[in-house]
């Protein structure tokens, strides 16, 4: 008999929202509960491809925009086989931005429509919940500074917001937005409930592929 397979849970949101945090949270609470249960991140920093995007994200490379669009689909894609591996193990992954932070900050610059951003992640792994921290910009401001990486600019996090919500349309895709200006401790139980529910589904089904069945959302 096959074992039952884990879920692919993703957290995306603008910055300062609390993914990572929250990511940490989860793996903690689910693996309290019994079950196995991983943390990612993507970008990969850790990988060849990974190392190229970080130069460029500290701003210590230059890489044409289509370029560096592709390259951060690309360390999605060469861990692709790691992620259907733990799923199919039973493990559940928890990731810190996937393929809809690749459309939206790169479709966020200028000359880019969404079809395009999306085409290099089709067929990806796809996630069984897509959880979006949501943060006005306001709120965001009154968490600080921001740092000194490429995209960290008010305007443009603005623009990439817009994109995301643009994303959020797409109904082939199990999108849910949590309010982010809640506490640390509300907003994780609120995470952790939605992501026991995506647990219990996932169960039964196969892993499918992200934005093969098409999608609603035009250029
Ligand atoms: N980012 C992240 C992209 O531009 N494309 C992508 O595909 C992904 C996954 O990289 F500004 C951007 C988003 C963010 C930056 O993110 C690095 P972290 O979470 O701060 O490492
Ligand atoms: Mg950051």
């Amino acid at each position: 008999m096959m074992g039952r397979r884990g879920a692919l849970i993703i957290l995306e949101g603008v910055d300062r929202a609390g993914k990572t945090t929250q990511c940490k949270k989860l793996v903690q609470a689910l693996q309290k509960n019994g079950r196995p249960a991983e943390m990612m991140r993507f970008p990969d920093r850790t990988t060849m491809i990974g190392q190229m995007i970080s130069s460029y994200l500290e701003k210590k490379t230059n890489l044409e925009d289509h370029t560096v669009h592709l390259l951060f689909s690309a360390n999605r894609w060469e861990l692709a086989p790691l992620i259907k591996k733990k799923l199919q193990q039973g493990v559940t992954l928890v990731v810190d931005r996937y393929a809809f932070s690749g459309v939206a900050f790169t479709s966020a610059k200028p000359g880019f429509c969404l079809e395009w951003c999306r085409n290099p992640d089709v067929g990806l792994p796809k996630p069984d919940l897509v959880l979006f921290l949501q943060l006005s910009p306001a709120e965001a401001a009154k968490r600080g500074q921001f740092g000194v990486e490429r995209y960290e600019t008010s305007d443009f996090q603005q623009t990439v917001q817009h994109r995301f919500n643009q994303l959020m349309k797409d109904p082939s895709l199990n999108w849910q937005v949590m309010d982010a200006t809640k506490g640390m401790e509300d907003l994780h139980q609120e995470i952790l409930r939605q992501s026991e529910a995506a647990i219990a589904e996932a169960e039964s089904q196969p892993i499918k592929e992200l934005w093969k069945e098409g999608s609603a959302v035009p250029c």
